[in-house]
């Protein structure tokens, strides 16, 4: 099945928050952000921007009537500014007027008088003055105090990852419009409804049946939505609050950079040790991670870091632990994989550290420590249904890799110029949100009296076509057409108390809600068709819009049967609610069963550098996953092409720069780089390994968002491979991203 907005996308008609038709007198709002990241603030003036025309207001904190508080996890994050900012691009103020452009220009006339402090923008820096925004945590197994003694080998080293930037096409906005009684409508472009809401009402302090927010679908949003498109719907709700005007605060590329946090940068040091037949033994890391200002979700991204350290390998000693360092940048939130793509970096660093010391191939590493079934993880969960082996087996068979490698060699052998480099990624990724609490979903089914059928549920739409999927749930229950189904927009008065589309599981969650709803109108039916042809429940099938008994079609069709049911005043809604089965964690001992499943995958990368210039292509990326039984093998190959891409952007060409005055440098995209069509690989070819499916799967289609974001970290690996290949020498320093002005640095490294 196609995706129902393919056609809509493709010709400009889908609807995004700031195509919505505006009411009449619908006013604009403009942030102002701190020009400084850490300061005490002495005084605003507002007078000029005031008196500019068209002007209508200037909301500070002063104006929240409920709590100026819109921390999720820890209660530490400011909607606007009180007496001191901590990062450049902190809200301090709305301003609010006719036009955007009228806004904007009364923004420049704001005199901020702020006393500078000395900022912090180092990790290294908070962690020696302990700055953290929550204690560290640390995950182990066995013993690793004593494992190194039974280690032939053992090496030390150190691993950087960058930030990074979503760049969701639509950048975050709201509009906002009042209802009677001081109730507020918010259309938010925001992968959590519910948080808008929440803290919308926290803000504003009115219950939370006062706010309802509204979501079509977002134009991308890659974990930058999930809690931080929060502060830009409440202001507007504020200036609503205040003027009872409808008002759209949507922010420019510009401000949306400098305002919103991105991926979280890592510094991390470990120690692996193995033993003489390539056995790991023994791993500990110590991460530090940035996580900006304020603790947004870097609390469960800390957690998600820590139940992937090891990837797709069983370690049986280990201790690792994140510090989760508090610094005057931007707050840095959930981005595609939340954490895990920078714990599984540096294992795969760690490997090749190894390899290198013992000029071996990672591989040869690699494939002997492939978790098998019944490895326990680091967490105390024991693994199942592990595909690792067989995924080896089968890239082995369909790709040859001896050949690949061979092919690389004789390449390189022919060529002086140019290089190429190979590497392998196996994945592993635990689906559920880490947060138990947060697993669980609801969906409110209504078939129309013209057996047409309506479907909320807490799911949202942001490009990953969560939508279509539900549609074909639905599909698969009634055997109707998909033209008789409507996915209605996400709604909070629809669908209430959701968690945010988020950690891979949103088809799977409202999925299996939306299946519990289905199957329950489906018996209501096949009951009204009972007693019409006097035939028991079990003898009613409704296969392509007709009634059979038995396997007797009959006249009867889904429409009429409909009707019939209604005209026997037949409830035709249906509200469900789904929670994840099995599912628990232990925080006091860090042990528990967190994932209902895992996801796994393999990669290999090959890259070819020009040796002169330091500039790289990825050739190719060759795949073999583990959907599952995909549902829609297009969508889902879709997302692995995205996730790759977008994997490989991060680990390559996309670098986050501050200075250490905490100014983004990297502030547009001009200076910043992120993939486009002539950087994508060559080719990616995806083989989907032949499995039965996951039962907890939405009908055995494994989660498939954010697992191969990390087949991207080969692109790391296949370039420092192609350098070494050049220079014997080169110093294979595992700080990414390997931008082209690395990579040269690299390739005349003496
Ligand atoms: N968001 C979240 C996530 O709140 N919890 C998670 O475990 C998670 N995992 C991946 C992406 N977003
Ligand atoms: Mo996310 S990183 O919002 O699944």
């Amino acid at each position: 099945m196609k995706n129902i907005d393919s056609i809509n996308h493709v010709r400009g008609k889908s609807i995004f928050v700031d195509d919505i038709i505006v009411n009449q007198g619908t006013l604009f709002g403009v942030v102002l952000g701190s020009p400084i990241a850490y300061g005490v603030i002495k005084k605003l003036n507002f007078d000029k921007a005031l008196k500019t025309d068209g002007v209508v207001r200037i909301f500070t904190y002063e104006d929240i009537p409920g709590e100026n508080q819109i921390g999720a996890i820890i209660k530490d994050e400011e909607l606007f500014a009180e007496s001191e900012v901590h990062f450049v691009g902190q809200p301090i103020a709305l301003i609010v007027a006719e036009t955007e452009q009228m806004a904007l220009k009364a923004r420049k006339l704001i005199h901020l008088d702020i006393e500078e402090k000395e900022p912090t923008t180092s990790v290294f820096v908070a962690k020696e003055k302990e700055q953290f925004i929550a204690p560290p945590r640390t995950f182990s197994l066995g013993n690793t105090a004593e494992a190194w003694n039974n280690c032939d080998h053992i090496f030390e080293g150190n691993a950087i990852s960058g930030g990074q930037e979503h760049l969701y096409l639509e950048t975050q906005g709201s509009y906002a419009i009042p209802q009677e009684n001081g109730c507020i409508k918010i259309f938010s472009s925001t992968q959590g409804p519910t948080a808008v809401q929440k803290f919308g009402a926290r803000v504003l302090g009115i219950p939370m049946h006062k706010i309802e927010v509204d979501v079509v679908r977002l134009g991308g949003a890659f974990g930058g939505k999930e809690d931080q498109a929060t502060p830009w719907a409440i202001m507007a709700a504020l200036a609503v609050y205040h003027l009872q005007k409808p008002v759209k605060v949507i922010l420019s590329r510009h401000d949306d950079m400098h305002m919103t946090g991105n991926r979280h940068p890592y510094n991390t040091n470990f120690k692996i040790g193995l033993s003489n037949d390539l056995k790991i033994v023994a791993f500990e890391a110590d991460y530090l991670q940035n996580a900006g200002a304020s603790a947004d979700l870097s609390p469960a991204i800390t957690e998600r870091t820590l139940f992937h350290t090891t990837n797709s390998y069983f370690v049986p000693n280990v201790r690792t632990t994140v510090y989760s360092c508090k610094t005057n940048l931007p707050p840095n939130t959930a981005f595609r994989g939340f954490g895990a793509p920078q714990g599984v970096y540096v294992m795969e660093a760690a490997i090749k550290h190894a390899a290198n010391k013992l000029s071996i191939r990672a591989r040869e590493i690699q494939k002997v420590n492939l978790l098998v079934e019944n490895d326990e993880f680091p967490y105390g969960q024991i693994a199942k249904n592990v595909e690792l082996t067989s995924l080896w087996n089968t890239a082995h068979k369909k790709f040859n890799i001896e050949k690949l490698e061979k092919e690389v060699n004789d390449f390189n052998s022919s060529s002086n110029l140019f290089k190429r480099g190979i590497s392998i990624t196996p994945i592993t990724f635990g689906i559920s949100f880490t947060n138990t609490m947060m697993n669980h979903a609801r969906a409110l089914v209504h078939i129309y009296q013209d057996g047409s059928i309506g479907i909320s549920t807490g799911a949202v739409e942001m490009g990953q076509s969560v939508n279509t999927k539900m549609v074909q749930v639905a599909v698969s229950i009634f055997s109707v057409k998909t033209e008789r189904i409507k996915i209605e927009s996400t709604n909070t008065t629809r669908v209430a108390n959701t968690s945010p589309s988020a950690a891979s599981s949103t088809a799977d969650l409202n999925g299996k809600a939306v299946e519990l709803a289905c199957n329950a109108l489906l018996e209501r039916l096949k009951s009204t068709a009972a007693k019409v042809f006097k035939a028991k429940i079990g003898q009613i099938h409704l296969i392509d819009e007709t009634v059979f008994v038995d396997d007797k079609k009959t006249k009867l069709t889904w429409d009429e049967l409909v009707w019939e049911a209604f005209a026997n005043r037949v409830c035709l809604t249906e509200n469900s609610h789904y929670s994840t089965p099995k599912i628990h964690f232990d925080k006091t001992k860090e042990k528990g069963h967190p994932f209902i499943y895992h996801v796994y995958g393999i990669a290999i990368t090959t890259a070819t550098v020009d040796c002169i210039r330091g500039t790289y292509e990825i050739d190719s990326v060759k795949i073999v996953h583990d959907f599952g039984k995909s549902i829609n093998q297009e969508i889902d190959n879709g997302q692995i092409e995205g996730a790759v891409v977008q994997g490989i952007g991060w680990m390559t060409m996309e670098d986050v720069v501050y200075d250490d005055k905490g100014r983004l440098q990297s502030n547009a995209l001009s200076t910043y780089k992120v993939p486009d069509i002539y950087s994508v690989p060559g080719t990616i070819e995806i083989i989907p390994l032949d499995t039965t499916g996951d039962e907890n799967a939405i009908l055995k289609s494994k989660a498939v968002g954010e697992p191969p974001f990390m087949y991207g970290v080969g692109a790391f690996f296949a370039l420092q491979d192609a350098i070494k290949n050049y220079n014997p020498v080169y110093n294979q320093k595992f700080d990414s991203p390997m931008t082209p002005e690395k990579v040269l640095m690299g390739l005349y490294y003496k």
